[in-house]
């Protein structure tokens, strides 16, 4: 190729390589950008304050949509199962309803969770510690309409389609993730295909009218505005699956994909805060410390603090388990604070053992990013 064909063919700029940059790591010194700040605003975390509900209230969810929520209002949505099936189905709302529903407490969060304090950062969605939430989400088990279709025998995945279209590093696409055939038609826990949200149809901005729930998995797995299931005999290639969200070091490292919630803790942030710094202040004495502690593997077990910045760690008491095994769970602990500065942290550990690093792992998409959170206090007695 000359350099010039692209150019020429459709006249200058009228590449989408041309406005849609690849991935890239941020350079040495280099600040925040408005192209980040742009997803950020639009992209919103749960303010941390909100750890103290077991169900994350409406609207205090966290957010994140690649491209445009999709104008998807009309009760007329079908939802389509094909591929190697032996009887495709078409379904509208009404059947899906009609289907036994199914309410799961799951905690989804962010693959990219955490990427904004990576060093280098990698440049996209800047989330600190935020992107997670819970909902009780009612459903249909895709188990159920797999059996209705008929699984063929040489089905190894199953393709989710959204209806959301849009450019990514060049390529232009509709939003599309897989999941092994295994997990798809799983019984524990089911994956849903779920039509409401804490009692209510699913809000326009978290998948209405459908949404796939993959209980255990980083959110990217949950397709929203599902349209379509697909049953194909190879692995699924496309951008969502192979491009994006694999762990890898260099950019042209083939990966390994990222899947499971690795464990994490975080703390309602205690006192108040400053409004530009978010340094909390607390008078001297006990402060009540508490916050939700999840893992996409197995239940946590385990949630320690430290008031000495990680140089000694003592258990949090955590709450008595409800049967809730996808969602967080409270832990309390008492601080006695005395007057100065301090760094608070917190750790979980699940049922197999999975802990958070205290020292930050990097990878190039910033995914799976567990390390222990640090929240600095600021002690002072009363004015
Ligand atoms: N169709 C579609 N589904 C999607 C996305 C998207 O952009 N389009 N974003 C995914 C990602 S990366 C996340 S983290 C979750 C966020 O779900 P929420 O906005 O309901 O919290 O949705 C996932 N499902
Ligand atoms: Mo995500």
């Amino acid at each position: 190729m000359d350099g010039r064909t692209g150019a020429t063919a459709g006249g200058p700029g009228a590449r989408l390589e041309d406005i849609s940059p690849p991935g890239r790591v941020a350079g040495p010194d280099e600040g925040i950008g408005i192209d980040e700040l742009a997803l950020a605003a639009r992209n919103h975390g749960l303010p941390l304050e909100a750890l103290r509900y077991d169900v994350t209230p409406p609207g205090l969810h966290y957010v994140l949509v690649h491209y445009d929520i999709p104008a998807t209002a009309s009760e007329d949505w079908l939802l389509t199962v094909g591929g190697r099936v032996r009887r495709p189905l078409t379904l509208d709302l009404p059947t899906l309803r009609s289907f036994p529903a199914v309410t799961l407490r799951v905690t989804m969060e962010c693959a990219g969770n955490g990427r904004a304090r990576l060093a280098p950062r990698p440049v996209s969605q800047p989330w600190l510690v935020e992107a997670v939430g819970t909902a009780e989400w009612t459903g249909v088990p895709l188990r159920l309409l797999l059996d209705e279709a008929g699984v063929g025998a040489d089905a190894v995945e199953a393709v989710f389609g959204g209806a959301d279209h849009g450019v990514e590093r060049g390529v232009e696409q509709d939003y599309r993730r897989s999941l092994p055939l295994a997990v798809a038609s799983g019984g524990d826990p089911p994956v849903l295909v779920a039509y409401g949200m804490n009692g209510s149809p699913l809000p326009p901005q978290h998948g209405r009218p459908l949404r796939l729930v993959v209980p255990g998995w980083y959110g990217m797995a949950h397709v929203k505005w599902l349209r379509d299931i697909t049953l194909t005999d190879t692995p699924f290639t496309g951008f969502q699956q192979s491009v994006a969200y694999r762990y890898r070091q260099e950019a042209d490292d083939p990966g390994e994909p990222v899947t499971r919630i690795e464990p994490r803790a975080l703390m309602v942030p205690p006192g108040f805060p400053d409004f530009m710094s978010r340094t909390r202040v607390v008078r001297p004495g006990p402060v009540p410390l508490e916050g939700r502690a999840w893992s996409g593997y197995g239940e946590v077990e385990r949630v320690e603090v430290s008031t000495d910045d990680g140089r000694s760690w003592g258990e949090a008491e955590l709450a008595p388990p409800d049967g809730n095994v996808w969602a967080w769970r409270r832990w309390r602990t008492s601080w006695a604070a005395g007057p100065g500065r301090h760094v608070l942290s917190v750790r979980a550990t699940d049922a197999t053992g999975r802990t958070q690093p205290v020292e930050q792992p990097w990878n190039r998409g910033g995914f799976g990013n567990n390390l222990v959170q640090r929240v600095p206090v600021l002690c002072v007695p009363e004015r």
